[in-house]
C-alpha cells in the first residue's frame, strides 16, 4: 500500500494569496487584461467536526502540507487568461472544472497538469473536480471562482446594482461514511446521510464551546464568512452550493437584493430568505447593512444571524443543535 500523507486539521485552512487580510474578497479594476497564475496541490487528510470526529476530505490546497476546503478563492477580471497548475499528490485521478469555462480532463495520480482559459463571463462560480462525481466534489475538492467585469470594482456584472465590498460564501454538507468510502477507494453505495453542514468548510459554534470565537474553526467569526460592516456598506455574498442539500438562507437585521439564480441575471427582488439550489446552484445578493428597519429607537450596531431554515443544516452530528450552516451579521 503506498504511504500516504494524511495531513490532520482542527479547521479549514484560511489561506490564500487573493484573500485580503480581512477575508473580504480584495479587487483592485485594471483598465488591461492580465494573467493570473495559481497552483493548486491536491491533498488528503482529516479535519474535526463540531462533535469531534475526525472526518476524512481532500481539497485543491496552497502547498502540500495543507489541507484547504474549499481551495482558496479566485478572482480574476473579465478578458483575463488564468494559469492554472493542478499538482496531484494523491493516489486517485482527478481533475478541475468550471462548468462552461474550463475542463482540465483527468489530471492522473501523482502527476502535474498546466493549463489555461479565458475568464469571458463576469459572474460567480465553482470549480471542482469533475470525476467521480460528485463524490470528488463533496469531500471537498472545490472553491469559489469570481469573475468582476473589466474595470469595474463595484458591480457583480456590467450595469448591477453597486456593492462596495464583497464576500465568496461555499456551502457543502457532509456524510462522513460517503467521504470514507472515498478515502478507502471504493464508490459510496449507502444513501445519502448528511452529518456536517458548513459554510466555507466551517460550522458555527455556540458560547461556552471551547472553538466559540475562534476565526479558524467557528463560522460565525471567520473572517471569509462572518460579514462585517457599518450602515452603507453595501455587500455582494456570492453563494456556492457544492453540496446535494438545498438551503433555505435567512438573513436577519436587513433584507438582500437577490441578483442571480444559477449564474443567471434576473429580476432584483428584495428578500429576507433566499433559496439556494443544490448540485453547484448559486445566488448572488447584496446585503445593504442598512439600520435595520423593525428596530426601535434605530441601532447602528449589533449582530444578527444568516442561517438556514432548513432546520437539519443547523446541526451537526445528527442532533448537535446550532452546530451547523451558519454565520454572524456583524454592524460596526
Ligand atoms: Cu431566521
Amino acid at each position: 500500500m503506498n504511504r500516504r500523507n494524511f495531513i490532520k486539521s482542527s479547521g479549514a485552512g484560511l489561506a490564500s494569496i487573493m484573500l485580503g487580510s480581512t477575508g473580504l474578497l480584495s479587487w483592485t479594476p485594471r483598465a488591461h487584461a492580465a494573467t493570473i497564475s495559481k497552483t493548486f496541490y491536491i491533498t488528503e487528510g482529516t479535519i474535526t467536526q463540531p462533535d469531534g470526529v475526525d472526518v476524512y476530505f481532500c481539497g485543491f490546497s496552497n502547498d502540500t502540507a495543507s489541507l484547504n476546503v474549499p481551495g482558496a478563492q479566485l478572482i480574476v477580471q473579465e478578458g483575463d487568461t488564468v494559469a492554472i497548475t493542478i499538482v496531484n499528490t494523491l493516489t486517485t485521478d482527478h481533475s478541475f472544472v468550471i462548468d462552461g469555462v474550463v475542463d482540465s480532463g483527468v489530471i492522473k495520480a501523482g502527476t502535474t497538469k498546466n493549463f489555461e482559459f479565458i475568464a469571458s463571463k463576469a459572474g460567480s462560480y465553482l470549480y471542482y473536480d469533475g470525476l467521480n462525481a460528485p463524490y470528488n466534489r463533496l469531500v471537498g475538492l472545490h472553491g469559489g471562482f469570481s469573475v468582476m467585469p473589466q474595470g469595474s470594482s463595484d458591480e457583480l456584472y456590467p450595469g448591477s446594482p453597486t456593492f462596495v465590498q464583497q464576500y465568496s460564501w461555499i456551502t457543502n454538507d457532509v456524510d462522513p461514511v460517503w467521504h470514507n468510502a472515498v478515502r478507502d477507494g471504493n464508490t459510496p453505495t449507502s444513501k445519502f446521510k448528511p452529518y456536517y453542514f458548513t459554510l466555507n468548510g466551517r460550522s458555527m459554534r455556540v458560547p461556552g464551546n471551547p472553538d466559540y470565537g475562534n476565526p479558524d474553526i467557528d463560522s460565525g467569526y471567520a473572517k471569509d464568512t462572518r460579514l462585517t460592516g457599518s450602515i452603507g456598506d453595501r455587500t455582494l455574498v456570492r453563494i456556492q452550493n457544492a453540496g446535494l442539500c438545498m438551503h433555505s438562507m435567512h438573513f436577519h437585521a436587513n433584507h438582500v437584493e437577490w441578483l442571480t439564480r444559477n449564474r443567471v441575471i434576473r429580476d432584483v427582488w428584495v428578500k429576507d430568505t433566499v433559496f439556494l439550489p443544490n448540485n453547484i446552484g448559486s445566488v448572488d445578493v447584496i446585503y445593504p447593512f442598512e439600520t435595520p428597519p423593525d428596530s426601535w429607537p434605530p441601532v447602528s450596531k449589533g449582530h444578527y444571524p444568516m442561517h438556514c431554515h432548513d432546520e437539519m443544516t443547523q446541526t451537526a452530528g445528527g442532533g448537535l443543535y446550532q452546530f451547523g450552516l451558519a454565520t454572524t451579521i456583524s454592524f460596526e
